[in-house]
């Protein structure tokens, strides 16, 4: 029998993305919605992920928490959804997955907490600055229409969600590569699917 899978998330979270990556693999899971705080903070939970913050998956008697890590995992964990990156994609698929997760996810959001690094700082930074971030991102997704080149990808999952996320808050500034490359990934039935959950059980807690 297949271990069960289980994800616990909120669907005001980056829980959305780890929703989309199932939804893109097409395998049975279960959804543990949970609440900010007496949910996120509960000694259950805890057990599960000592950070108290979702989105976490458990598969089996597996636990991965952290976006980008589960789109990895459960990339490699069911090939048969295509999501994993081949040899010759493998560089890019890295690449472009940490970078999002690391640089990218640092500079958004200490730009929206107003975080300032000061210029001689920067060599310090993993992201160095908000300016050359972006740009780099762009950089990813300009010339191509993956990050990996003409195929989605589980990487696609998450920097996508990055871009996404990004341009729906206002927290990077658009620009016709990004609208272009979210408009693309958002596009996907996966995507449409899990909105669609996270929607419904938004409108069921309220
Ligand atoms: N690095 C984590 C971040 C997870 C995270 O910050 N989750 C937030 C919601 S988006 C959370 O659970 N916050 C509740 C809390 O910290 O109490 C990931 O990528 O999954």
């Amino acid at each position: 029998m297949a271990d069960k899978l289980t994800l616990y998330t909120n669907p005001m979270s980056r829980g959305r993305i780890a929703r989309w990556m199932l939804e893109e693999t097409g395998v049975d899971y279960e959804t543990k919605i949970l609440k900010f705080g007496e949910g996120s903070q509960s000694a259950d939970f805890l057990a599960i992920n000592p950070m108290g913050k979702v989105p976490a998956i458990t598969h089996g008697d597996k636990v991965v928490t952290e976006c980008a890590a589960i789109c990895a995992y459960l990339a490699e964990t069911f090939p048969d959804a295509g999501l994993a990156p081949t040899a010759d994609e493998r560089a890019d698929y890295y690449r472009w997955l940490f970078f999002a997760a690391g640089p990218v996810e640092a500079a958004v959001v200490n730009r929206s907490l107003g975080v300032e690094v000061p210029a001689e700082k920067t060599g310090m930074v993993g992201y160095g600055n908000f300016e050359r971030t972006r740009n780099v991102l762009i950089s990813a997704i300009a010339d191509r229409p993956f990050v990996c080149g003409d195929r989605f990808t589980a990487a696609d999952v998450y920097v996508g969600s990055q871009i996404g996320w990004g341009l729906q808050f206002g927290s990077i500034p658009p620009s016709p590569e990004l609208t272009a490359y979210s408009e693309r990934v958002y596009s996907r039935e996966a995507f449409k699917r899990a909105s669609a959950l996270d929607d419904a059980a938004i409108a069921a807690a309220s």
